[in-house]
């Protein structure tokens, strides 16, 4: 796949290495942090880069009004420490971004991580050097690192973009985008305020948007399946029984099939009454949460029947709660199964639209033509409207799970750039590494459960066995480690395969790549279950390393235990 004509050697010379070391991590999310915890803990010297000024990756980014997390804070939060867990309170059911950003930081200062964070520093390219057996890593501010493995964890939802929209240079009021958020709060009181785009991250600010704002209009392309949030303070003696019991629970969350643990036999939608039915997606709803909803039957996102039921559900509730029938009409999704799209949690999402100084803009019916100085034009039959409007808000989502790769300029073995291997469509051996890049590991890559499940359960999981297996390596003698391409491609097609056994490839979603132009339709998470996909993982591990070719040192520097130059502080 990867063209001749790209292959070249890396650039940087030798002598240029600011600072050496056994792991370089790109990212300071919650995966980067974790994994020089547990790097150092093994004895390694690791250090983590990070283009943002602070620790927390996501959360340090979507600042967003109203932006929560929306899968419950005593879920989603590290297991791995059991002070940790026991000490942090979280305030709500659902954390709020300032909480997260907190709570990263909290972990970043209590394990004395930020001495090996470098910030304000984005990795520009990292070439494997085969004559040295090493990674050499360019950073935008002047470092240049030698390393033994690369470790990224550079998120999955991470490079942001912006819609193909002409004109969009010639506006000439305030624009935001929800994926970069300024850090002081933004006051639209008085404004006209139009926001692009009806997805998660839309849908959690367009209601404090439009509390706010004197008008508000909302662009739509596509509707989403949202249901409310229900958040509230956490229960203390709720809390409090769940931290009693929380090995088991975490266990269970290891186990489980998104990451979180679900009570009780799992029925199918299609043999089960209306009755029954109606019963258990209302009890999801209540409990405002998703997993409940969507995972009540197991035949929801597989068989397109019962997940009729699920959907049609949703939009009779979508018709109850907005109360001009041709906006609800509009609002409900009908062209793709619940869950598909990444679904939503709200808060008065469909109210919003009840109130008169706001306005849906249906862009399929009457499509954005251009974004002039002063406002969106949209397309009226033969004519233009032109709304005016004060600020507009970009809420048009990522380039997800190969975006934060592609735009570095990653080369493996013979010079052959990560961009050419993944040109066809992103490929990896258990979404943790790539034929032809050895040394080279990927937290929640493509091809693992990821943004299927809730990350954090997948991040610890993809942290301790990258970490066991770069301490394998180290004591048994071993220099490097490469997925092989046969390995790659049977788990790449056994992952396609479980993926066109579901409903997903119906939908126009970023999982299938389709909200970027030109990027390869290929389903890109792992399907197949948190828990089963563990039991790979280890299984692999415990063969030795089956599928990935490990090889003896021939470098007799390849244990670097110290930073080489004073210029790396
Ligand atoms: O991005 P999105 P997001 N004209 O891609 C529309 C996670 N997350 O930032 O659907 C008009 O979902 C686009 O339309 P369409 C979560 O996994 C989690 O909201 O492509 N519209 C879509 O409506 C989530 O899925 C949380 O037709 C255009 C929207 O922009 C992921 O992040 C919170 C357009 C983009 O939606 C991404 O969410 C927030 C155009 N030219 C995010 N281009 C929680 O945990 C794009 N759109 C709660």
């Amino acid at each position: 796949m990867a063209a001749a004509a790209t292959h070249r050697r890396t650039t940087t010379p030798e002598a240029a290495v600011t600072g050496t070391y056994h792991v370089l991590i790109v990212g300071a999310g919650f995966a980067g942090l974790y994994m020089l915890h547990k790097l150092r803990g093994l004895g390694f010297t690791a250090r983590v880069y990070d283009a943002a000024g602070g620790v927390g990756g996501t959360w340090y980014w979507n600042r967003y009004p109203g932006a929560r997390c929306d899968v419950r804070s005593v879920d989603y939060s590290f297991s791995f420490d059991r002070e940790l867990q026991q000490e942090w309170q979280w305030e709500e059911k659902y954390a709020t971004q300032p909480e997260i950003l907190r709570y990263a930081n909290h972990v970043a200062d209590r394990f004395d991580l930020r001495r090996d964070i470098r910030l304000n520093a984005r990795v520009e390219s990292a070439h494997f050097d085969e004559r040295l057996g090493r990674w050499i890593v360019q950073m935008s501010q002047g470092d240049v690192i030698s390393a033994q493995h690369v470790v990224m964890a550079v998120g999955t939802l991470s490079a942001p973009k912006l819609p193909e929209i002409p004109g969009i240079e010639t506006y000439r009021g305030e624009t935001y985008q929800t994926q970069k958020w300024p850090h002081q709060p933004v006051d639209f009181s008085g404004k006209r305020v139009a926001v692009i785009g009806t997805g998660s991250s839309a849908i959690q600010s367009i209601p404090i948007i439009a509390e706010q704002a004197a008008h508000s209009t909302v662009f739509q392309r596509t509707p989403n399946y949202s249901m409310p949030a229900g958040n509230r303070p956490n229960d203390p003696a709720a809390v409090a029984a769940l931290k009693a019991n929380y090995p088991t629970y975490r266990q269970a969350a290891r186990d489980s099939f998104f990451g979180v643990p679900i009570e009780g036999p799992i029925k199918m939608a299609v043999e089960v009454s209306e009755a029954e039915r109606t019963a258990a997606y209302q009890a999801g709803w209540d409990a405002g949460d998703l997993v409940a909803l969507v995972g009540a039957f197991g035949d929801v996102l597989f068989d397109k029947a019962a997940n009729d039921t699920a959907a049609e559900f949703i939009r009779n509730k979508i018709r109850a709660i907005v109360t001009d029938p041709a906006i609800a009409d509009a609002l409900c999704p009908c062209d793709y199964p619940v869950g598909t799209k990444r679904p939503c949690l709200d808060t008065r999402y469909y109210e919003t639209f009840n109130k008169p100084n706001v306005r849906l803009v249906d862009v399929r019916k009457t499509p954005i033509a251009a974004i002039a100085p002063a406002g969106i034009r949209i397309r009226q039959g033969d004519a233009d409207e032109e709304i005016a409007v004060d600020a507009i808000v970009f809420a048009t989502g990522f380039d997800a799970m190969t975006g934060s790769f592609t735009r570095m300029d990653i080369r493996g073995v013979g010079g052959v750039a990560l961009n050419d291997e993944w040109a066809g469509g992103a490929q990896t051996y258990l979404g943790l590494a790539v034929a032809g890049f050895p040394n080279l590991f990927t937290v929640t890559g493509p091809q693992s459960p990821s943004v299927l499940s809730n990350m954090m359960v997948s991040i610890e999981q993809h942290v301790e066995w990258i970490a066991d297996c770069v301490a394998y390596l180290r004591d048994h003698g071993y220099s490097t480690i490469e997925a092989r391409r046969e390995a790659q491609t049977a788990w790449v097609a056994h992952s396609n395969e479980l993926g066109a056994r579901t409903l997903y490839p119906l939908a126009n979603s970023w999982y299938m790549g389709a909200n970027v132009p030109g990027k390869p339709r290929v389903f890109l998470p792992y399907i197949g279950g948190v828990g089963p996909y563990r039991q790979k993982c280890d299984e692999v591990a415990a063969k030795g390393y089956e599928g990935f070719t490990l090889t003896r040192s021939s470098h007799p520097t390849d244990t670097p235990t110290r930073e080489v130059s004073a210029h790396a502080t």
